[in-house]
């Protein structure tokens, strides 16, 4: 097989598409690079020194593992100096981080969740990293959080990273999706899956189950007709799986076909869901879209919806079209 680095490709694509400038270029290989340091501290564990809590809190009052706040500083360090950013935003961040005034600014901006899944570090299951990317408002000078408050399809490249038995980079453009692997001995990135499909026909979902007791009645209604079966309204048996790392479950099923689903239930009507709009679902969304699939909120496509601050909340359904519209359907009846 002819190898295709993530360099090759991003240069190829440019040609073909015109839709992946130098600057962006270099955003994406920027990130990809800092994906690898993670990828090897993440594969250290306890020889690294990395495995742990780091006893402070980020911005949702979550107690921050070692691994998160290692994994934030190796993606601010990687992309301040390089020209590309005006501006970063992060999961472990209550502010944005403009680029510092002695490095020059650039035209994109970055929102990233440094290590997702930070329950699975401790115990060696798969973690990821996933990252989105704005263009800068035309004439912006010092950028600020309102910069940022552009809708998911607005976004010019998505991807993540996820470290599992092999690391892998998942990436769009807005030309379909592709995956690239982490070739550990020459350390590079190499194309090892073309324009990624979400298979259409499924038999698995992806839920917390144990908060079904606190779920409102459309999604009471969907999973209970998967629980049913065979004989139930679905004619046919599902399977679930839940690895507690959003990164993981998606790349499943982005491979197998499935839906992922976190959803606003009754315990607290001010914080819809778990999962963060800016640097979670929209990439999610971009990637899933991309690939064939669909991502709503139960009830409007995620990428159309207007962010109003940079730590939001949204409910998240996606995956196989024909699931996600079954499951928004519900919630419009
Ligand atoms: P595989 O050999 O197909 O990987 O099966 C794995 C396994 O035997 C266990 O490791 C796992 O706990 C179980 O199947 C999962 O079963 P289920 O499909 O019922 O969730
Ligand atoms: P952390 O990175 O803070 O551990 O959160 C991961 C996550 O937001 C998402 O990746 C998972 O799908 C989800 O949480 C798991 O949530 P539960 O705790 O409800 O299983």
């Amino acid at each position: 097989m002819k190898r295709v680095s993530l360099t090759q490709y991003l240069v190829e694509e440019q040609r073909l598409h015109n839709n992946i400038p130098a600057s962006l270029r270099l955003l994406i290989e920027v990130v990809a690079r800092a994906c690898k340091t993670i990828s090897h501290s993440v594969g250290k564990g306890a020889l690294g020194d990395i495995l742990g809590s780091a006893d402070t809190e980020n911005i949702q009052g979550e107690v921050q593992k070692k691994l998160d706040v290692i994994s934030n500083e190796i993606l601010l360090e990687a992309n301040e100096w390089g020209g590309h950013l005006a501006a970063m935003a992060s999961e472990e961040m209550e502010s944005i981080h403009p680029i510092p005034n002695r490095y020059p600014m650039g035209e994109y901006m970055l929102l990233f969740d440094p290590l997702d899944g930070s329950s699975n570090i401790d115990v060696n299951v798969s973690i990821g990293t996933i990252f989105s990317v704005l263009k800068a408002p035309e004439g912006m000078t010092a950028p600020t959080e309102a910069d940022f408050m552009q809708e998911g399809a607005k976004q010019v490249a998505a991807g993540y990273a996820v470290y599992g038995p092999q690391t892998m980079l998942v990436l769009t453009t807005g030309a379909g999706v592709n995956c690239f692997t982490l070739d550990r001995e020459m350390g590079s990135w190499v194309l090892t899956q073309k324009n990624m499909q979400i298979p259409e026909e499924t038999k698995e979902f992806a839920i917390n189950m144990s908060n079904q007791r606190h779920w409102h009645p459309p999604v009471q209604r969907y999973v209970s007709e998967m629980l049913a079966g065979k004989t139930g309204p679905r004619g046919k048996d599902f399977n679930m799986r839940w690895i507690a790392s959003m990164v993981a479950d998606v790349h499943r099923i982005l491979n197998r076909g499935g839906i992922f689903m976190y959803p606003a239930d009754l315990r607290d009507p001010s914080q819809p869901g778990k999962l963060r709009l800016m640097y979670e679902a929209n990439p999610m969304a971009f990637i899933v879209e991309q690939a064939g699939g669909a991502a709503t909120d139960g009830r409007q496509r995620i990428l159309d919806i207007p962010p109003t601050k940079l730590h939001q909340r949204v409910p998240v359904f996606l995956g196989s079209r024909s699931e996600v519209e079954r499951v928004t359907s519900y919630h419009q009846e």
